[in-house]
């Protein structure tokens, strides 16, 4: 019989659902993967999360997560072998967390969406979330990663938002004065787990044949 896995809604450019992928591939665990279109979510998903948001994580006990930091601490608390955890430095793990989903998403959601925040210009609100990136510059003046000599769970929750705030225009990001930042991001978006976690699926239709993710 095969194990059941736990079936995880996700989308793939959100940044919440690439930190929640990056935390299951980093723990080595499979989920069933449900690809969504945002604008048309499944009512399988929406039953079990009204807060109607990607990534949620359903376990085959039915318990439901849908906060995607709990995701990323469910899973690498089932299995950590990179030790992302870090459990020394969780605490400014979680402070910069937050400060992520709290500050920093604020003005990136209104550097990329500047027609619809018309208080400020573009570059206004640019600047803003440029005192995240100090922060982060500061950080990585000392190490490779945020934390450390390698990866934890603040490099995995932050990196795909400062990717969308250097996708929102890369020759002005790549031309900022954060060049550990720089050098960071490009070694995520090249680090093989990070690379697995954006592999493209069709959005998922009730009676698909299961896709897993990761692919055996
Ligand atoms: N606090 C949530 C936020 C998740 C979130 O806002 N996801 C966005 C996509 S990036 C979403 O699903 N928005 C609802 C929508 O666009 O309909 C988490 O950390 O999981």
């Amino acid at each position: 019989m095969t194990e059941q896995l736990p079936i995880l809604y996700s989308f793939r450019r959100c940044p919440y659902a690439i930190r929640a992928r990056l935390g299951l591939l980093f723990a080595g665990l499979q989920v069933e993967l449900r690809e969504v279109v945002l604008k048309d979510k499944p009512p399988q998903m929406l039953a079990i999360s009204p807060k109607a948001t990607v990534p949620v994580l359903q376990l085959p006990n039915a318990r439901v997560i849908d906060e995607s930091l709990d995701i990323l601490l469910w899973a690498i608390r089932q299995n950590d072998p990179d030790g992302v955890l870090d459990s020394e430095h969780y605490s400014q793990a979680k402070d910069l967390l937050n400060q992520n989903d709290t500050e920093f998403k604020y003005w990136l959601d209104r550097y990329k969406y500047f027609e619809r925040y018309p208080a400020m210009t573009q570059t206004q609100y640019r600047q803003r979330g440029e005192a995240f990136l100090q922060t982060l510059e500061q950080l990585l003046d000392k190490n490779t990663y945020l934390l450390g000599a390698s990866p934890s769970t603040a490099d995995i929750g932050i990196m795909p938002f400062v990717r969308q705030f250097a996708h929102v225009d890369r020759d002005v990001f790549y031309r900022l004065p954060y060049p550990c930042v720089q050098q960071w991001l490009k070694g995520w978006l090249e680090h093989p787990v990070f690379v697995q976690s954006m592999k493209k699926y069709q959005p998922w239709q009730d009676g698909d044949t299961p896709v897993i993710f990761p692919a055996q």
